[in-house]
């Protein structure tokens, strides 16, 4: 309603679920691939589940994505966790591997092992924590109305709004402050990922979708 369009009215289709297969790393890559190859759309967005999703997504899309921002409490630039390299964890990692450190952006940034900050400087990516968006207002409009691939992790946002995620974590971003910027996006890819809710009236899942409306309205109207 505040983007004064019904998203009834889009023109986005549901194209259902894909099963995860628990422990198969690459049968889970193979089925979101093969689904991927069957949908015929210029626009995607996705919802997650763990924030490995993004990388099956990006090793399906690779260098078509020339601007990728990742909305994250947390770096997810580990090269290896818990003896594995394909898991929340690693996901930007592996993502900036696939795209290039100069093709990826981490927003929202406030909890991160000594190791992957020196990592994340090292390899000269481009991050912003939480306090540089509330310091500088701009920032946030500026680094997503570029980004043509979107991943959000709900954990960038404060728990006070998102607290069934896999990782909360305090002092987060304030759901309004994506809304003030929403209008300026034009991504061809989102994903939604990390919303883990006890039940159907969880106040993140309805964060989560009332975000996805408003962003499929925007994709829409581009
Ligand atoms: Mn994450």
């Amino acid at each position: 309603m505040l983007l004064r369009t019904d998203v009834r009215e889009t023109d986005a289709s549901d194209w259902g679920d894909v099963e995860v297969s628990f422990g198969d790393f690459r049968e889970t890559k193979r089925r979101i691939h093969e689904v991927l190859r069957s949908v015929k759309s210029n626009k995607y967005v996705f919802l997650g589940g763990d924030h490995t999703t993004t990388f099956f997504i990006v090793s399906f899309f690779g260098e078509k994505i020339r601007n990728y921002v990742h909305l994250d409490a947390h770096a997810d630039f580990e090269d290896e966790y818990l003896g594995s390299k394909f898991n929340h964890d690693c996901v930007l990692r592996r993502v900036g591997e696939i795209l290039g450190w100069d093709k990826i952006k981490l927003i929202g940034l406030r909890s991160v092992s000594e190791k992957a900050l020196s990592d994340l400087e090292a390899y000269g990516v481009e991050y912003y924590t939480i306090y540089d968006i509330l310091d500088n207002r701009n920032i946030l409009g500026d680094v997503l109305s570029k980004a043509d691939y979107i991943s959000i992790d709900m954990d960038v946002f404060d728990p006070a709004f998102a607290p069934e995620v896999s990782n909360p974590e305090p002092f987060g971003l304030d759901p309004n402050e994506l809304f003030l910027v929403i209008n300026k996006i034009n991504p061809t890819i989102v994903d939604l990922v990390e919303v883990v809710p006890k039940d159907i009236n969880s106040i993140t899942s309805i964060l989560a979708a009332s975000i996805l409306r408003e962003i499929i309205i925007v994709m829409d109207k581009k």
